[in-house]
């Protein structure tokens, strides 16, 4: 009980003697950060910034574009391309996490999907990145892959992974990805 007394009299005891302390979220910096910022004259390092276009989130060394548009496959990765990325390879569980939380937040809820650059041309069920990354990671859903060539996040599976077989379906936006 005098513990809990004397650590939140010090608690208190800083508090007041450094007002904002209290109210700054602790910040979180991964192993890319390298930029800095400021804020009330005080500097604080900063995770790299996704520069040349507006709207890229920044990720662990990835920057990300989360589209609603509704295109074909083929055109969501051009779309990509003329903005320097490519239709996203996710490459681990915390990146399929990451991709997820966000579509959960921006997601218009009305069943958008969103296509990835997963690609089984040959439709053997072995799919491959388009960016020649290995596909390490799945996240696909029960009978997947189904032999289809498109890969997508299905919203109605929580966005784990499907494969559609109709590249012009007209319900998918798409994730662009980048490095930082
Ligand atoms: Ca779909
Ligand atoms: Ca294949
Ligand atoms: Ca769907």
């Amino acid at each position: 009980m005098l513990g809990y007394l004397v650590l939140a009299t010090v608690c208190l005891a800083s508090a007041l003697a450094d007002p904002m302390a209290n109210k700054l979220r602790p910040r979180q910096l991964d192993e890319f950060s390298t930029g800095f910022m400021k804020e009330d004259g005080v500097l604080r390092g900063a995770a790299p910034e996704c520069r040349d276009q507006l709207g890229w989130v920044y990720h662990k060394g990835n920057c990300y574009m989360f589209t609603s548009y509704h295109e074909p496959f083929l055109r969501a990765e051009e779309l990509c391309n003329e903005v320097g990325g490519y239709l996203a390879d996710v490459l681990t569980q915390e990146e399929n996490d990451f991709i997820k939380s966000v579509l959960n937040v921006i997601n218009p809820k009305d069943g958008t999907d969103y296509w990835l650059g997963g690609l089984d041309n040959n439709r053997d069920k072995e799919l491959r990145w388009m960016t020649g990354e290995e596909m390490a990671f799945t996240n696909f859903i029960n009978g997947e892959p189904a032999g289809n060539p498109y890969l997508h996040m299905n919203f109605d599976k929580g966005f784990s992974w499907d494969t559609k077989d109709d590249a012009n379906d007209k319900d998918n936006g798409f994730v662009c990805k980048r490095k930082a």
